[in-house]
């Protein structure tokens, strides 16, 4: 498949940075970043330095960045300086799951992409690694809203690697374990036993594979690759560093408050995830957001590790 967008190339066609046509072509590492966390899952005017500051760790590491967002009706894979702070300043940015980007296309709209349409962008460009904060997932009130992050069915029908701190600890973590098995995506915690809590180190829930090198995923990848078989996601579960997380006790109470307010207003659909985690800053006092900034970093300079032991390994 070419993503190639010479001029005159149809306007619904991904447009590739020339750097990341160039390190495709050359197969240099690169790394997908996705831009909700930018616009609506960080507070302005830190978000912006946040997304430079994201771009560098992976430029440090040794590989490429492709943030993505719709920009005017164009899916960009691969933003310069301006197209980035657009997407941390502009208000009239949306919230773009993969089933919005169609409709995004056609009506010239803009839009920060979620995980589910950051991963099939990404994949579709030809990237195999992607970081984000925490994935979306099954919603505590499940069975009265039927709430379930599109973020795991897209991820159960593409190829990439994703690197995050769990799913959001706003979520039923347990249930969205069970989503992930039953959907096929493949779960790997790094460094740990357990699946991680996005805020805390550990979510309590046990996870059946443990990987500690950046080596050791790419053996994984590698493995899945040869086998073949359905496209599936493989999810490289990092914890947040246990000196960065939030106080499990501050974290518990402050998360209860938040979704008795969610229910209580009368908040639903996508507006739950940023309503919540804006909700735990403002009552943690910051430190939700000093936690859930420490667990991108570290997942954004692990992708960067496992894109380059890939490259390493030539695969
Ligand atoms: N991780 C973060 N902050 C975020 C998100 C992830 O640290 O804001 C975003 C991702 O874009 C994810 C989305 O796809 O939240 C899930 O939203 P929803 O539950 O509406 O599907
Ligand atoms: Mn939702």
């Amino acid at each position: 498949m070419s993503l190639n967008t010479p001029a005159g190339a149809h306007p619904y066609v991904p447009v590739l940075s020339a750097e990341i046509q160039e390190a495709l072509a050359a197969h240099r590492p690169t790394v997908a970043l996705e831009s909700t966390i930018i616009a609506h899952g960080l507070p302005r005017p830190r978000n912006r330095r946040v997304a430079e500051e994201l771009e560098e760790l992976v430029r440090s590491a040794g590989a490429v960045p492709a943030t993505i967002a719709v920009l005017d009706g164009r899916a960009h894979i691969g933003l310069d300086k301006d197209q980035l702070e657009r997407v941390a300043e502009d208000p009239a940015m949306r919230k773009l799951g993969h089933r919005d980007l169609a409709p995004a296309l056609a009506a010239g709209a803009s839009g920060a992409t979620t995980v589910s349409a950051t991963a099939f962008l990404a994949a579709r460009a030809g990237l195999r690694v992607f970081a984000t904060g925490g994935l979306g997932g099954v919603h505590r009130d499940w069975t009265a809203t039927q709430d379930e992050s599109a973020d795991l069915r897209l991820l159960a029908r593409t190829d990439i690697t994703v690197v995050c701190a769990g799913v959001k600890s706003i979520l039923d973590v347990p249930a969205t374990l069970q989503r992930l098995e039953t959907l096929g995506v493949g779960v790997l915690g790094y460094g740990t036993e357990h699946f991680p809590g996005f805020y805390l180190s550990s979510s309590g829930e046990p996870v059946d594979w443990t990987v500690r090198t950046p080596e050791e995923v790419v053996e994984v990848m590698w493995a899945r690759e040869t086998l073949g078989g359905p496209a599936a996601a493989l999810i490289v579960a990092n914890p947040v560093p246990q000196k960065d997380q939030l106080d499990p006790a501050l974290h518990d109470r402050v998360l209860t408050q938040a979704l008795d307010a969610c229910r209580e207003r009368g908040i639903v659909g996508q507006a739950v995830t940023p309503f919540l985690l804006d909700h735990l800053m403002q009552h943690t006092g910051g430190a939700s957001l000093e936690a859930n900034l420490a667990a991108v970093r570290g997942n954004v300079s692990l992708a960067a590790r496992i894109a380059v032991a890939r490259s390493a390994a030539g695969h």
